[in-house]
C-alpha cells in the first residue's frame, strides 16, 4: 500500500509489495484454478459468496477482484453495484469471470463499472495478462489520485486536500455530534529565514518542519496540509479542546526542537512557529468557515502576542 504522507519523490520510487487478488467464486474448484494461475506473484484472498467479497473489501482491500456472476444470495452485478457505490472500494477493479458469454450480460456488467469480462473456462496465460495490464493502470490512477492531494515540497496533504477534508469532517461532526479541532500554524519570520540562508534553505527548512509536524499527530485520522506558503493546517476529528491543546503545544515545542537555527528571528535563535487552536464542540451552529476564521484569529493573536506560542 501507498501511504498517502510519504514524500512525493518517495512515492515515486517505491516498489509495492506483492498485489493482494481477490478471487470471489461459490464453487473451490474454480477458486482453485484462479489459485494456480496467481500464487507466486500475487497475494491471493479468496471469498465463496457476495458478502464475504464485501465484507473483504471493506477490511483489507484488495487492488483487483475477480468476481463471479452467479452465486447463491448476492450476486456479482449486485455485488459490483455495492462496491462502485461506496467511495471506500469504487476504485477497485473488477473484472468478471463467468460463463455467460451473452453480450447483453457482458454489456450490463461493463456498465455496472467492471473493467474486463473474461469467459470460463478461462486461459491462464489470457486472465494472467488481463489483470496484469487492468493493475498497471490501476496503480497509475491511484498514484494521480494521491499525487493530487500532495504538497510537492514536503510531501504533506496540499490545500485542495485540506479544504475537502475540513468540510466532510465538519459534516461528519454535526452528523455524529462530535468534537472536531482544528490548528492552523505559521513559521515565524520565515521572510527574514530566507533573506538571511537563501531560498532553498527555506524550502528544506519546511520539509523540516512538515516532518516534524507529522509526529505530533496521533490517529490515523489526524491530518497535516500545508495550507498556504509556511501555513500549515491540522485537522482532528473527534478531539476536545482538552485533546487538541497539549497537541498544540507539541507541535510548537517540537519545531523549537529541531533546533534549525534563525538568527535573524526576534522570538528565538531557531525556527519557531505560532499556533492557533479552534474546537467546534460536539454540538455546534455555525459552519465550518467559522472554525476556520476562528482558527485563523487564534494564529494572529499569537502572532501579536509575541509569535512562539499557542492561542486557543
Ligand atoms: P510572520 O512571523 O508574521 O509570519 O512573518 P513572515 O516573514 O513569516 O511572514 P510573511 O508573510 O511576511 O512572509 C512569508 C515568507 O514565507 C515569504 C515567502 O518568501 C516565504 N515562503 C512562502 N512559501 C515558501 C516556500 O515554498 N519556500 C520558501 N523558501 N519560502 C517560502
Ligand atoms: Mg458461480
Ligand atoms: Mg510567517
Ligand atoms: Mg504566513
Amino acid at each position: 500500500m501507498i501511504d498517502l504522507q510519504t514524500p512525493v519523490a518517495e512515492l515515486l520510487d517505491s516498489t509495492h509489495g506483492k498485489p493482494k487478488l481477490l478471487v470471489v467464486d461459490d464453487q473451490p474448484i474454480n477458486i482453485q484454478v484462479m489459485y494456480r494461475c496467481f500464487a507466486g506473484d500475487y497475494q491471493v484472498f479468496m471469498a465463496t459468496n457476495g458478502e464475504q467479497a464485501l465484507a473483504l473489501c471493506k477490511t483489507n482491500p484488495p487492488d483487483l477482484i475477480l468476481l463471479d456472476v452467479v452465486m447463491p444470495g448476492l450476486d456479482g452485478f449486485e455485488v459490483c453495484k455495492q462496491l462502485k457505490a461506496d467511495q471506500s472500494t469504487s476504485h477497485i477493479p473488477v473484472i468478471f469471470v463467468t460463463s455467460h458469454t451473452d453480450p447483453a450480460q457482458e454489456t450490463h456488467g461493463l456498465n455496472l463499472g467492471a473493467v474486463d469480462f473474461i469467459a470460463k473456462p478461462v486461459n491462464p496465460d489470457v486472465v494472467r495478462a488481463r489483470v496484469k495490464t487492468h493493475l498497471t493502470l490501476k496503480f497509475q490512477s491511484d498514484l494521480l489520485r494521491k499525487l493530487v492531494f500532495l504538497d510537492g515540497l514536503t510531501g504533506v496533504f496540499n490545500r485542495r486536500y485540506f479544504d475537502q477534508q475540513i468540510s466532510t469532517e465538519w459534516s461528519r461532526a454535526s452528523r455524529n455530534q462530535s468534537p472536531l479541532s482544528l490548528i492552523l500554524l505559521d513559521v515565524d519570520y520565515f521572510k527574514r529565514f530566507n533573506d538571511q540562508y537563501g531560498h532553498q534553505a527555506g524550502d528544506d527548512a519546511l520539509r523540516l518542519v512538515s516532518a516534524a509536524l507529522k509526529t505530533c499527530l496521533r490517529r490515523p485520522a489526524d491530518l497535516v496540509a500545508r495550507y498556504g506558503g509556511e501555513e500549515f493546517g491540522c485537522i482532528l476529528p473527534d478531539t476536545s479542546y482538552e485533546d487538541a491543546l497539549p497537541i498544540a503545544h507539541e507541535l510548537e515545542r517540537k519545531v523549537r526542537e529541531l533546533a534549525v537555527p534563525h538568527a535573524s528571528s526576534s522570538v528565538d535563535t531557531v525556527i519557531t512557529i505560532s499556533v492557533g487552536l479552534a474546537t467546534r464542540p460536539g454540538v455546534a451552529d455555525g459552519d465550518v468557515n467559522a472554525l476556520v476564521s476562528l482558527a485563523d484569529s487564534q494564529l494572529y493573536k499569537a502572532k501579536r502576542t509575541g509569535r512562539g506560542r499557542v492561542c486557543s
